[in-house]
């Protein structure tokens, strides 16, 4: 059985080697249909807070909580289920346009192939390549350009359907109609869904229901937008600075 989506942090503290803590006492609550973004300079622990996310290592204190039972106890299989990530370079593989897609989910009927790739913004691309569906991908997609790979990236995750979604933003620019089309498949791909984005674009941290603000392992501010610019701390300085 899949989580649903409630994903609960309560004082958490982490680190990758003994003796040298790298997130303290984090703490967060999300549901599904809220966005919450994590922004900080590098090295603050943003990542790693999605590593926790995915059970990638073990908490030294505090609890992690999916649907209100410990992460621990949650079955390895169930939680891979359950989340999807989509990250800054998603690897494709050689094989076809459907068969790269349909990685996400590897009983996937055509059918269910073309609605996600319709989903994410996909489908039109892969319309106007010379075998559509059945083009071969070669040296990791290669032949396509960084937003084709993104599309693909997303349709995969929507085929999984998971309800918790972890995004690792691309950092590297595209350009601005191709952003707009990825931006459009992104927020088709997340209605419904808990999220959580590592944000590199202020446009995807303003309209985030919750951002957390890391500084040395610890979220020094959380709230939305509005409030974080009206409380004139850290954020603020990102914002204006
Ligand atoms: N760290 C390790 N081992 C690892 C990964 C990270 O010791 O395998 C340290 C580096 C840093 C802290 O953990 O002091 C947080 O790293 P993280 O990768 O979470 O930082 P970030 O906020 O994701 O930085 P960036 O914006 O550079 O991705
Ligand atoms: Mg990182």
């Amino acid at each position: 059985t899949r989580v649903l989506g409630d994903v609960v942090f309560e004082n958490v503290d982490f680190g990758y080697t003994e003796g040298k803590i790298v997130l303290h006492d984090v703490a967060l609550y999300a549901k599904p249909g809220q966005k919450i973004a994590f922004v900080g300079s590098t090295g603050a622990g943003k990542t790693t807070i999605t590593n926790l996310i995915n059970r990638f290592y073990p908490i030294m204190d505090g609890k992690i909580r999916y649907d209100g039972i410990n992460i621990n106890k949650i079955h390895k299989s169930d939680l891979r289920q359950s989340l999807g990530i989509v990250l800054q370079d998603t690897h494709l593989f050689t094989g076809t346009v459907a068969e790269n897609i349909r990685y996400g989910k590897l009983d996937a009927t055509d059918e269910e192939v073309i609605k996600a790739a319709k989903l994410a913004n996909a489908d039109g691309f892969i319309q106007h390549l010379p075998e559509g569906y059945n083009s071969i991908l070669t040296g990791d997609g290669g032949s396509l350009s960084q937003g084709q790979r993104q599309l693909l990236a997303i349709a995969r995750a929507a085929i999984a359907n998971p309800p918790v979604l972890i995004l690792d933003e691309a950092t590297s620019s595209i350009d601005t109609r191709t952003e707009a089309i990825v931006q459009q498949g992104m927020d088709r791909l997340m209605e419904g869904r808990t999220v959580f984005v590592i944000a590199h674009r202020l446009s995807t941290v303003k309209n985030s229901d919750v951002i957390m603000v890391l500084e040395q392992g610890r979220i020094i501010e959380k709230g939305s937008h509005n409030d974080l610019i009206m409380q004139k701390g850290k954020y603020y300085q990102l914002y204006t600075g």
